[in-house]
């Protein structure tokens, strides 16, 4: 057990898991410092938003500040490539992530997902389905609501649903879920794992601590979670399939998703009675239902009410509204090409799609030869917009079809403009956010606020 008590404390990253993290530590008895690389950023702001005053370092850390701390908390989003780590490591100190400190100050019952596409969404439902069902439950991680927020007011009654990321999994070492999830492995944020091993090897650490009696709930489709889950020993692994009957698992079968075990096989749900929609949001159901019947001792009947009064979440495939008989879509979430590809798949219209942002090494061409006959018109911003042109024009993508955009405003003028009544126009940019947004969140606000003035213009 790690003694808080008086212990100087580094974090890293002045964002919000930083700032629940030093919000945590003062809470038991240790003394945070707060730094960032920043240099543009205001300490008042900062002790502000912490609610106190706390020592805050902007930029270069003074080489003798390192030798009086105990312990570092690493922001997910900094690599443990930069040389503060080192320096903690060469000296024997722990290099926890925010995961990490949260887990350790936890109680109760955890339950954890991660996977490229479909988190969020799984993790959404699942979080409803243990809140209709339990008195204590608490949806975090990922998602945007720090772990670290609530671990030390968790009773022993506690469930915790927690989205992880690839980055928050770099930096665990006891983090120890009861129920795991991968929902499945594409490529994604190559910029910082440099290899797809390396993306998978940091996925799979969800079980690492995983033991006999814990279950981890895997796509059976996706050909690196099959090999994964059938060399797994510790866990017991529980499949799910959208294309096949299983013996145990869930699986898509008659227009259903059944659930097979012991008991027999039995519909969990009629897919005519979900509210979201394509086979990449039964994958998400079908996770979520699994974690909570095989992890969570949820009643079949139970999560069926749950799931189907489930609507979906913000910023993935999120209608925002029909303006002049075409109709606007929020993908803003859509931050790699495989979540923009089920974006573009979901879309029935010709659509005018706006792409394009901050540049994480990944390649487009999959993305852009899934447009087949939907996609009428490419619309691009940011950093990658050269780069995505030229992969569309290399894979026959018409030149005259594509325009760029020096932000999300023109573009989307541009799209309205084009777009003929019964067309679509979709935001679903295959890029993160950052160098033009402060996030994911704060670019489909955006949009949805453009969307809303085109409807207040007059005709
Ligand atoms: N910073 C440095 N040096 C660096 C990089 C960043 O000092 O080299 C500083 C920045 O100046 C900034 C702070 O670090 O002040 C930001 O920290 P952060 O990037 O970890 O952001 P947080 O606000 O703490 O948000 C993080 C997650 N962000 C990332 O992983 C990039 C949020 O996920 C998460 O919701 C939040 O913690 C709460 O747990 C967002 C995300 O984009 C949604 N996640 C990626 C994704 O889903 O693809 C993984």
């Amino acid at each position: 057990m790690f003694e808080f008590e008086n212990k100087n404390v580094l974090v890293f990253g002045t964002g919000k898991s930083g700032i629940a993290a030093a919000k945590l530590l003062l809470k038991a008895g240790a003394v945070p410092v707060l730094y960032d690389g920043n240099t543009e950023l205001d300490p008042e702001e900062i002790c502000r938003k912490v609610g106190t005053k706390i020592s805050v370092l902007l930029g270069e850390i003074p080489a003798g500040r390192i030798g009086e701390m105990d312990l570092l908390i690493m922001s997910p989003g900094i690599s443990c490539e930069v040389p503060l780590v080192g320096e903690f490591r060469k000296r024997n100190l722990p290099v926890w992530g925010e995961l990490e400190l949260a887990y350790r100050t936890g109680r109760g019952h955890v339950m954890a997902v991660t996977g490229t596409n479909g988190k969020t969404t799984t993790v959404t439902l699942l979080g409803k389905i243990m809140k209709d069902h339990y008195r204590e439950v608490y949806t975090v991680g990922n998602i945007g609501i720090p772990y670290t927020d609530v671990s030390m007011r968790q009773s022993d009654e506690a469930w915790t649903v927690a989205e992880v990321s690839s980055f928050q999994l770099e930096t665990i070492e006891t983090f120890h879920p009861q129920a795991s999830a991968i929902t499945n492995i594409t490529e994604d944020h190559l910029n910082r794992h440099h290899t797809m091993e390396e993306y998978i090897r940091v996925k799979e650490r969800i079980t690492e601590n995983q033991t006999a009696g814990d279950i981890c709930v895997l796509n059976y489709e996706d050909e690196v979670l099959r090999a994964f889950g059938e060399a797994q020993t510790a866990v017991r692994v529980i499949w799910f399939s959208s294309v096949r009957k299983l013996e145990q698992g869930l699986f898509l079968d008659e227009g259903a998703i059944m659930l097979a075990d012991e008991d027999g096989v039995r519909p969990v749900v009629r897919l005519d009675e979900l509210q979201i929609l394509g086979q990449h949001n039964h994958e998400n159901v079908m996770t979520a239902a699994a974690m909570a019947y095989y992890g969570g001792g949820v009643p079949v009947e139970e999560i069926r009410r749950s799931v189907m009064a489930f609507a979906g979440v913000e910023h993935r495939i999120e209608f925002v509204d029909e303006v002049r008989g075409v109709r606007y879509y929020n993908d803003s979430k859509g931050t790699n090409p495989d979540a923009a590809i089920r974006a573009v798949r979901a879309m029935k219209w010709p659509t005018m799609l706006i792409g394009g942002g901050y540049d994480k090494g990944s390649s487009y061409a999959e993305w852009i030869n899934s447009f087949g006959d939907t996609v009428r018109y490419l619309a691009l911003i940011g950093q990658t917009r050269e780069k995505i042109a030229e992969e569309a024009i290399a894979c026959g993508f018409p030149r005259e079809q594509i325009g760029f955009f020096e932000n999300l405003k023109e573009a989307l003028t541009a799209c309205a403009q084009r777009a003929r009544s019964g067309e679509a126009v979709l935001l679903s940019p295959a890029c993160a956010s950052w160098g033009q947004f402060d996030n994911y969140e704060q670019r489909g606000d955006l949009f949805k606020q453009y969307v809303r003035e085109l409807a207040a213009e007059k005709d």
